[in-house]
């Protein structure tokens, strides 16, 4: 069979942090995490498996990656066919529509979007919860991927019960995420690094996981009332709670740069002035600032002034995963 699926999933931005494994070859996490799905950034990826072929081939970005480069990929696609019991290669092409490897998780979309294609370009019809670990298998954010607005991964303990699932699916909530693309460079430590040397040395690292159960017990009836303070004073407190984990790690590492700091500064400034806004930001020096949709022109006309006009995009609650 040779019949090309194509899938696309959007990224997400998490509210509450998932920064470390408790098991890396079932990328179990250490803690339940919690995002929020943006319709600005997203993967379309087209699977056709070929019996002609005798590798898999991947391409992204119209760019043929190597073998080393393809393996998280090649590793999605073993699942695939030891489910279908199917033992042909696969052609993969996949285009990112988000600022790869700047903490704007392309990684999310981009294995969510693999899972929906290549699972069925292979004949399977997985439920939305195994697309969920499905996708996990590749990148655990990618967990959270698979559905829309506002969603839960659940750690779970074991390959069955550690997926993801909707808090709030289609938002109705006037909500927005402004990204700043401070620096669209590749960071110089991969989150799977960083999470690994963070939970290895970090003697903060307790005390994260009790941040994280104190922190997803609070925002879920905040998300669910839409209290846009308390859900804002989580995510910020949050996000800077896990770049702790980053300072506090043997070797030190951190993803913040000089204009990540100056731009956490005019977040506090607008806020100081009366303009209800949040910052989080994910294993890159790029901020995302959670506000409502009323005070959008209010702070993007500040920070285009400062950074310029294609350096500040918004992005509102996205879709789940779909096919074309
Ligand atoms: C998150 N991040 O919850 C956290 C917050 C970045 C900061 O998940 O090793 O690409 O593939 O599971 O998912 C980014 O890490 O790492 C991430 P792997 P992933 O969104």
């Amino acid at each position: 069979m040779t019949t090309a699926v194509t899938a696309r999933a959007h990224t997400n931005i998490a509210l509450v942090k998932y920064w470390g494994k408790a098991d890396a070859t079932l990328m179990l996490p250490q803690t339940s995490s919690l995002s929020l799905t943006l319709d600005q950034f997203y993967t379309d990826t087209t699977v056709a498996f070929d019996p002609t072929l005798t590798a898999d081939q991947v391409t992204v970005n119209q760019v043929r990656l190597d073998e080393h480069a393809s393996r998280k990929v090649r590793h999605v696609l073993d699942l695939v066919r030891t489910q279908a019991d199917r033992p042909t290669f696969a052609r993969v092409s996949s285009t990112n529509h988000v600022p790869m490897a700047a903490g704007l998780a392309s990684s999310a979309s981009a294995f969510a979007a693999l899972a929906g294609a290549a699972s069925r370009a292979a004949g399977l019809d997985l439920s939305s919860r195994d697309l969920s670990r499905l996708a996990r298998r590749g990148s655990g954010s990618a967990t959270r991927s698979i559905f829309g607005g506002f969603v839960e991964w659940h750690a779970g303990h074991d390959d069955a019960s550690s997926y993801a699932e909707p808090l709030v699916e289609s938002v109705t909530w006037p909500v927005a995420m402004v990204a700043l693309v401070l620096d669209a460079h590749r960071k110089k430590v991969s989150s799977r690094q960083g999470m690994q040397t963070s939970v290895a040395t970090s003697p903060y690292y307790p005390a994260w996981k009790q941040v994280v159960a104190h922190d997803l017990a609070a925002i879920k009836p905040a998300i669910l009332d839409q209290d846009f303070t308390t859900v804002g004073e989580i995510l910020e407190t949050n996000a800077m709670r896990m770049h702790a984990l980053t300072l506090s790690a043997d070797p030190a590492y951190s993803y913040f740069n000089g204009a990540t700091l100056q731009a956490m500064q005019t977040v506090r400034d607008l806020r100081a002035a009366g303009v209800a806004c949040y910052y989080t930001l994910d294993a890159g020096p790029n901020l995302k600032i959670f506000c409502q949709v009323a005070d959008l022109p209010a702070i993007t006309a500040r920070f285009r002034q400062d950074l310029g006009a294609e350096q500040v995009i918004v992005a509102h609650p996205g879709p789940g995963l779909s096919w074309r």
